[in-house]
């Protein structure tokens, strides 16, 4: 049974709270923290797994490891000079992220193993009201911290379901089933697959990695620190700050060459085809794994152990597209049948169309899945949604990068939300909603910002663009631009309410 807090004031017989917070990986967690060290204690976190970390508890495929600098790939109020390595992997992520939650006396703030089922708008009552697997709730602020690599995409093969050895996700990896000597397949050459596919390869009899589009690859300066290195960042002070400053510069840079003049990824380019050139000795094999699209337009790849991997002798890339799947191979389009005992989906996640938004409705009774469906996955700040009150997303449209830590984007929305929630209670108000015709002046802005970027025209689909083949994920800017615009709350561009006189 979940681990319930108490503290929580009734409203019609529902737990009610100020602020309900869903999800509890990086984003979620940092709010929580934040709205703790407030003093603005009336909050739960409802988080569907057993502990917090988000993807980083859920991601756990052999090789799973982060492509952003560890020194970057923390909390700003929590640096950890702990790291062992400079690209940090996935237990460490998450011990670190478990760390914080213990340290910050958060989890008895969370409902754990709750599954959100629905949130709707109540106009009359001006709350939320939220339906989960383990009982119902009530917030004035909703704050869908979700996550956008969340829900698995499961690709729909003919067959598929008929498969009878073992099958499953990179983000659900089943490690009761041994892999060792059996015929793998592997579906899928993203972040995930190139991380997976050299940790079993060596392992497995054989491994046939189903590639529709290749990926650019660049180098991963990944080493182990230092004992006077971890010793400096531990006990001199200053020093893991201005790591992070010189990394954190360093890889802004590339906004230039990704969102504003792509010509300047040229440098790159020839870095990974030199890479490629080393790397795949066999010409036939090189020519299969050459990306025909520009560098950038689906997130740049980092491995040095990717392309080794293929050149062993029990690893085949096949490019013919899958035709089915039957109970025990693979059948490509060209005819060749594959016998695999087990296949391992690397397909990447819903982001544009995850199956979250279709639980949350607004204040005309349609969901979030309609409203994106009609106009596209459109925000303002990518905070609010015209027509959904009081509610706030942490990693909500557009706020995505595909050169540096997720975790600055994060704490500039905390901010934003924080000083949303000071404000509300400050001027007394009811309800804040954005105006259409703010959060349509933003998305003009920021598409215009984002028609000259690689993204767009870089010859590539990726799960950066929506159905309309809009990049509605992306932040199309520098990131510290992003945080000059989310310092402060901006009650201007929101419709109010107010239910209380306050003294002004
Ligand atoms: O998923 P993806 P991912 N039949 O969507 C292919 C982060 N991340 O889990 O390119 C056959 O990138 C699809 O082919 P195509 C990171 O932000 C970070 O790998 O669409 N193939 C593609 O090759 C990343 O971008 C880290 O033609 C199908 C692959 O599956 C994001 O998560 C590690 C298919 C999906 O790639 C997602 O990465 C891991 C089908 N029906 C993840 N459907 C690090 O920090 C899809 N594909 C290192």
């Amino acid at each position: 049974s979940p681990e319930v807090t108490d503290n929580v004031e009734l409203h019609k017989g529902v737990r009610h709270v100020n602020t309900l917070i869903i999800g509890s990986g990086f984003a979620g967690l940092g709010a929580a923290i934040r709205l703790s060290q407030e003093g603005k204690d009336d909050f739960l976190v409802l988080e569907r797994g057993a502990t917090v970390g988000g993807t980083w508890r859920d991601n756990t495929y052999p090789g799973a490891a982060c492509d952003v600098p560890s020194q970057l790939y923390s909390y700003s109020f929590a640096l950890n000079p702990n790291w062992s390595r400079s690209f940090s992997t996935q237990p460490e992520i998450q011990a670190y992220i478990e760390s914080v939650a213990k340290k910050h006396d958060i989890l008895d703030k969370h409902v754990f193993n709750t599954h959100v089922q629905s949130a709707h708008w109540n106009d009359d009552d001006a709350i939320w009201e939220v339906q989960t697997s383990t009982g119902r709730y009530s917030a004035k602020i909703l704050v869908g911290a979700v996550g956008a690599l969340a829900e698995p995409n499961l690709p729909d093969i003919k067959g598929i379901n008929g498969f009878e050895g073992e099958i499953f996700h990179t983000a659900q990896w089943n490690h009761e089933a041994d892999l060792t000597g059996k015929r793998v397949a592997v579906i899928g050459t993203g972040a995930s697959a190139i991380q997976v596919v050299p940790a079993i390869a060596p392992k497995v009899a054989s491994l046939d990695l189903y590639q529709r589009t290749a990926p650019w690859l660049l180098p991963r300066f990944d080493r182990a620190y230092t004992t006077p290195e971890r010793l400096a960042f531990k006990y001199i002070p200053g020093v893991q700050r201005l790591s992070r400053a010189g990394i954190y510069w360093a890889r802004e840079v590339q906004v230039v060459g990704l969102a504003k003049a792509p010509i300047f990824m040229k440098p790159l380019e020839l870095i990974a085809r030199a890479k490629l050139l080393a790397e795949v000795r066999d010409a036939e094999l090189r020519a299969k794994v050459t990306p025909d699209f520009q560098i950038g337009c689906k997130r740049m790849l980092i491995s040095n152990n990717y392309y080794p991997a293929l050149s062993r002798d029990n690893v085949d890339v096949v490019t013919d597209g899958i035709a089915e799947v039957s109970s025990n191979s693979i059948v490509t389009k060209d005819g060749t049948e594959r016998e695999v005992d087990a296949i391992v989906v690397a397909t990447g996640f819903h982001v544009t169309d995850s199956p979250v938004f279709q639980t949350i409705f607004g204040k005309d009774g349609r969901s979030l899945a309609d409203v994106f469906d009609e106009s596209g996955q459109q925000g303002y700040k990518g905070a609010a949604i015209a027509n959904f009150p009081n509610m706030f997303f942490l990693v909500g449209p557009n706020t995505g990068l595909g050169h540096t830590s997720m975790v600055f984007m994060i704490e500039s929305q905390i901010n934003y939300l924080a000083d949303a929630i000071k404000t509300i209670e400050k001027q007394g108000l009811r309800t804040v909603e954005v105006r259409q015709d703010a959060q349509d002046a933003y998305n003009a802005e920021l598409q215009a910002d984002m028609a000259s970027s690689v993204w767009m025209n870089g010859g590539c689909a990726s799960w950066y663009l929506d159905k309309h083949g809009n990049n509605t994920t992306l932040w199309p800017g520098f990131t510290f631009e992003f945080r000059q615009l989310t310092r402060k709350f901006d009650v201007a561009a929101y419709d109010t309410t107010t239910d209380v006189e306050v003294d002004p």
